[in-house]
């Protein structure tokens, strides 16, 4: 602690150092002499206009705010770097994706899709994924998700899509949530949506975090190699630690107590130096077998199955470096589908040619004018050229008296690269203008069924409660029963299932696509199991057992586990023999909700004093009841007894391998606690123990 203390202290010295000459000025550079009172007439008089400093002040405080993204308005970004693995010039000459020795800078935003800017971090919703790769052939922007299809087909159905879940517009009610009236109406209007809707429904609508979530590009684009030669692509991205995600309860807390959970993660993580990671991909089908699979490859709202098209790991990217300014970077970096370089290229997926237009025009309006791009944030590294000039904000001074092209006075600069200049490849396009989709674009519910058939006995029960929250916030019974019917379209037991939560008839006929096949690689529970950054809350009292609880917090620190100790009051606790160890947190600034697991330290004088706590034993049973991975040792185990664990696990929590099972850890008169700390680890490292689902149902916490 004291270390710490010293070096901001020193950082405070630095700082005044480098900085003394800085004086306050005004923007014209006049250094002003009194900020903290605006010039009046008399102590006790009105104010003056003269009071240039005050104006200037309240006139650009007035308009510091921009409009807000009119979807994903809510995001966090940082910076770090892609770098591939091997050349990839057999299938695209791109050149960032051919030196492994290569760093490319990047920027990535995530997001949330419905909310407002100031919206909570944990809606069930869809995470935006963007990401711009500063590469020397200029930026090239990969805007995705973290779901790889999408609501809606058709580009044109996007302001009807976003209309209906966005607050409703009597009351502007809710914020940032899919459960009301007119989304549901929306969907159950329009089938093709059916699909995506499974996806938000399931666990990936609830992130545990940005550095635990897939990425997808979603739309199907093109490599192109220097030959000329194409393929169709689809990009991914697979966090090394996995994907996990929260509990729908624990959710709604966060979103009360820490709404801010998701960017603290991030932000903290990459100051903690556990830096993100995730595995660049790419699936790709070659133009002859553009027909041959069962749905559309232009369609969006289809994905292709691993187990078809394989995944192929080409690169990795690392995010190691947070904002210096929330404003100048993360919001008004400015993301476009059609920012691409040489080697990549559309597809005449209907959704992607919509976003083409759609990204360009809107940056208009959010960051006032054409000259987004000259922002820092936006600026490609490679040097651009070109004739354009003027308009709101233009920051470049333009030299010479040409800005057009050709041109004689000035050599005909700056010139067309026919050589390595962008060339769009040149797929041959012929057919008559008519409003219409191809007939596999019709088919709205096979591949739901797929995902369907996909997930476990307990992620299917997750996605029927899901159901039931959001279509049981439907006031509208008849929207509920459109629900029903059109999901009894996917699988005739879920519609059942969901029909049976929300006050609506089970369908008559038994449903389904008649798909039976599954994908196991959409499954979470196929995904990479992994303790490192996960957050323990240790809690403990004065007279805890030190030797215990270092042995645990050191092995857990060597797996890469963070830990942070909770106890009644912020400050130091003392030991049963002497020693000093400083809570971090106190019981009102923190809750089990913002950890991975808990750990509780024996130690008589401990033990005696948590158990006088209930907020101790509210957060064991809360931690419980979302599926938590908790431990105790020597005393400590007698706080399980008078929580829920023991009545819920009964005689089964003294059976080690049953208890273990469901991540409930404990040990009783040892002083060695290897053995403990690895099946903790083990236990973290599992996520979240679903077996326990069905017992904490019975739980109030
Ligand atoms: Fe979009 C923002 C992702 C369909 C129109 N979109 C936006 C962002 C992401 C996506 C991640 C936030 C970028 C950032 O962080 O600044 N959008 C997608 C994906 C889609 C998709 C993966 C389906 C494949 N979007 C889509 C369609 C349209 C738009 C069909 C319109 C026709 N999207 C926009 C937008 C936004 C946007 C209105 C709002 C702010 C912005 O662009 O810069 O233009």
């Amino acid at each position: 602690m004291t270390v710490e203390k010293k070096s901001k202290e020193e950082q405070l010295a630095k700082f005044s150092e480098n900085h003394e000459n800085e004086k306050l000025t005004t923007n014209q550079g006049v250094r002003v002499s009194h900020t903290d009172d605006s010039l009046k007439a008399g102590e006790r008089g009105p104010t003056l206009m003269e009071d240039f400093h005050f104006r200037e002040k309240l006139t650009h405080f007035d308009h510091e705010r921009i409009p807000e993204r009119v979807v994903h308005a809510r995001g966090f970004g940082a910076h770090g770097y892609f770098e591939v693995y091997e050349p990839m010039s057999e299938y695209t000459m791109a050149k960032f994706l051919q030196d492994p020795s290569v760093k490319t800078p990047v920027f990535v935003r995530f997001s949330t899709v419905v909310g407002s800017r100031g919206s909570g971090d944990l809606a069930r919703d869809v995470r935006g994924f963007a990401t711009k790769f500063y590469t020397e052939d200029g930026n090239y922007d990969l805007v995705g998700n973290n779901i790889p299809i999408f609501f809606i087909q058709d580009a044109i159905k996007f302001p009807d899509l976003v209309h209906s879940i966005k607050p409703e517009p009597r009351s502007e009610v809710p914020q940032a949530a899919a459960a009301h009236d007119t989304f549901w109406d929306f969907v159950s209007s329009t089938p093709e949506t059916s699909h995506m809707v499974m996806w938000v429904l399931s666990d990936r609508g609830i992130p545990r975090s940005f550095r635990h979530m897939e990425g997808f590009g979603v739309n199907t684009f093109r490599f192109v190699n220097a030959r000329g030669q194409a393929r169709f692509v689809k990009f991914h991205w697979k966090p090394k630690l996995g994907v996990h995600s929260l509990v729908w309860d624990e959710a709604q807390k966060l979103n009360g107590k820490d709404p801010d959970f998701h960017r603290r993660d991030l932000w903290d993580a990459i100051e903690r130096g556990d830096y993100p990671e995730y595995e660049f991909g790419v699936q790709m089908i070659e133009e002859e077998d553009e027909f041959n699979y069962d749905f559309d490859i232009l369609d969006p709202t289809k994905f292709w199955p691993e187990e078809q098209v394989p995944v192929k790991i080409i690169g990795r990217m690392v995010l190691n470096r947070n904002v210096d300014n929330f404003f100048a970077e993360t919001e008004q970096v400015a993301f476009h589908p059609g920012h691409v370089v040489p080697g990549i290229d559309f597809s005449n997926d209907p959704l992607l040619q919509g976003r083409l237009f759609s990204y360009l025009d809107t940056q208009l309006t959010r960051l006032g004018g054409p000259n987004f791009a000259e922002i820092p944030i936006n600026r490609p590294l490679a040097p651009v050229h070109n004739n354009q000039r003027d308009g709101f904000h233009r920051m470049t001074i333009d030299r010479g008296q040409v800005a057009y092209f050709p041109n004689y006075l000035q050599a005909n600069t700056p010139q067309p690269d026919t050589e390595h200049g962008y060339t769009h490849y040149q797929e041959k396009v012929e057919g008559r203008k008519v409003r219409e989709r191809s007939e596999k674009f019709k088919d709205h519910f096979s591949q739901a069924t797929l995902f369907w058939n996909s997930m476990s006995e307990l992620e299917k029960k997750r996605i029927i409660s899901a159901f039931h929250f959001e279509v049981g916030n439907v006031t509208d019974k008849n929207v509920r029963k459109r629900v029903v019917e059109s999901f009894n379209n996917v699988d005739g037991e879920l519609a059942k299932q969901i029909a049976m939560g929300i006050g609506v008839e089970p369908p008559d006929k038994p449903g389904g696509s008649g798909v039976k096949g599954s994908s196991p690689a959409v499954s979470m529970e196929t995904t990479v199991f992994d303790a490192r950054t996960r957050k323990v809350a240790v809690l403990a009292d004065n007279g805890f057992a030190s030797s215990e609880l270092n042995q645990v917090v050191e092995s857990l620190k060597e797996a890469g586990v963070v830990t942070e100790v909770v106890s009644k009051n912020q400050g130091m606790l003392r030991s049963a023999d002497g020693h000093e160890l400083e809570a971090i947190k106190n019981h009102s600034t923190t809750g089990s909700i913002k950890y991975d697991a808990v750990y509780i330290p024996g130690g008589r004088e401990n033990v005696d004093n948590l158990m006088q706590q209930g907020y101790v034993i509210h957060f064991i049973n809360e931690a419980f009841k979302h599926c938590k991975p908790i431990a105790a040792s020597n005393e400590a185990v007698e706080l399980f007894e008078v929580s829920q664990i023991s009545s819920l696990t009964g005689q089964e929590s003294q059976d080690p391998e049953v208890s273990d099972n469901l991540g409930v850890v404990t040990i009783q008169n040892a002083q060695d606690m290897s053995s403990f700390s690895e099946k903790f680890i083990k236990a973290i490292a599992g996520h979240r123990h679903w077996k326990r689902m069905d017992r904490v149902a019975k739980v109030s916490a």
